[in-house]
């Protein structure tokens, strides 16, 4: 499917709100491709579906995993919208007929973010928190600079306010996402151990 007709498609089936956020994310997206001499395409695609599943009920979403045999955590269980990554990258495969891995992921792990993302992982993670329509978030002027600064860092901070957020609100913790965050932190602070864990994967930046 091109990305017009992806993109049609996504304009019917999400509200006005959503489809504004995803457009917002795709533009993002390619923007810090650009400055991380990302493939754009891949940014395009992987902004424009990322959110392909929020739609769904949880209901919808845990049904959909059980159909499908896609593994569902304990902390997914108990918070079934975490599934909206994972769910919207089988659709992306299966209706939208994308087939690559990196979009893929970037869909995949939007969310919770995982240790070790691809540089196009990362981009998806950051520009879903920066883009331009999101307005409720503490920092985001500093966040959307620094995006473009060093994007480890900017992952680390968001991260770091995601969990803030989270936990002042009482919300469950993934523990992926706490994952995620110990990795980056290791991986931004001075004198980490940054060398070993770059060479675990031929991918991260
Ligand atoms: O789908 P979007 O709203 O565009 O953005 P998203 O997929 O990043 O979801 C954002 C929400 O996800 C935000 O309210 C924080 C929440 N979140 C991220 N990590 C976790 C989490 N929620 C829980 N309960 N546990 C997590 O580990
Ligand atoms: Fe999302
Ligand atoms: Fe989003």
């Amino acid at each position: 499917m091109d990305i017009y007709e992806i993109e049609e498609k996504l304009r019917k089936k999400q509200n006005s709100h959503r489809f504004s956020h995803t457009m917002g994310v795709r533009y993002t997206a390619v923007c810090l491709a650009m400055r991380y001499g990302q493939d754009l395409t891949k940014a395009s695609y992987a902004g424009l579906l990322h959110d392909c599943a929020k739609h769904m009920s949880n209901e919808k979403l845990l049904q959909k995993c059980r159909k499908h045999h896609l593994h569902v955590s304990e902390s997914e269980e108990k918070n079934p919208f975490l599934l909206h990554g994972k769910t919207g990258a089988w659709l992306a495969e299966h209706k939208y007929g994308i087939d690559d891995p990196d979009i893929l992921g970037a869909v995949t792990w939007h969310t919770t973010g995982r240790p070790g993302m691809t540089i196009l992982e990362k981009i998806i993670f950051t520009a879903d928190y920066i883009e331009p329509g999101r307005d409720h978030t503490p920092n985001l002027p500093e966040l959307r600079q620094l995006a473009f600064i060093d994007l480890d860092q900017a992952v680390c901070r968001i991260l770091e306010q995601t969990l803030d957020y989270l936990k002042s609100k009482g919300g469950e913790i993934d523990p992926t996402t706490e994952e995620t965050y110990q990795y980056y932190l290791n991986i931004t602070k001075q004198g980490g151990n940054h060398e070993p864990v770059k060479g675990n994967d031929k991918n991260n930046a």
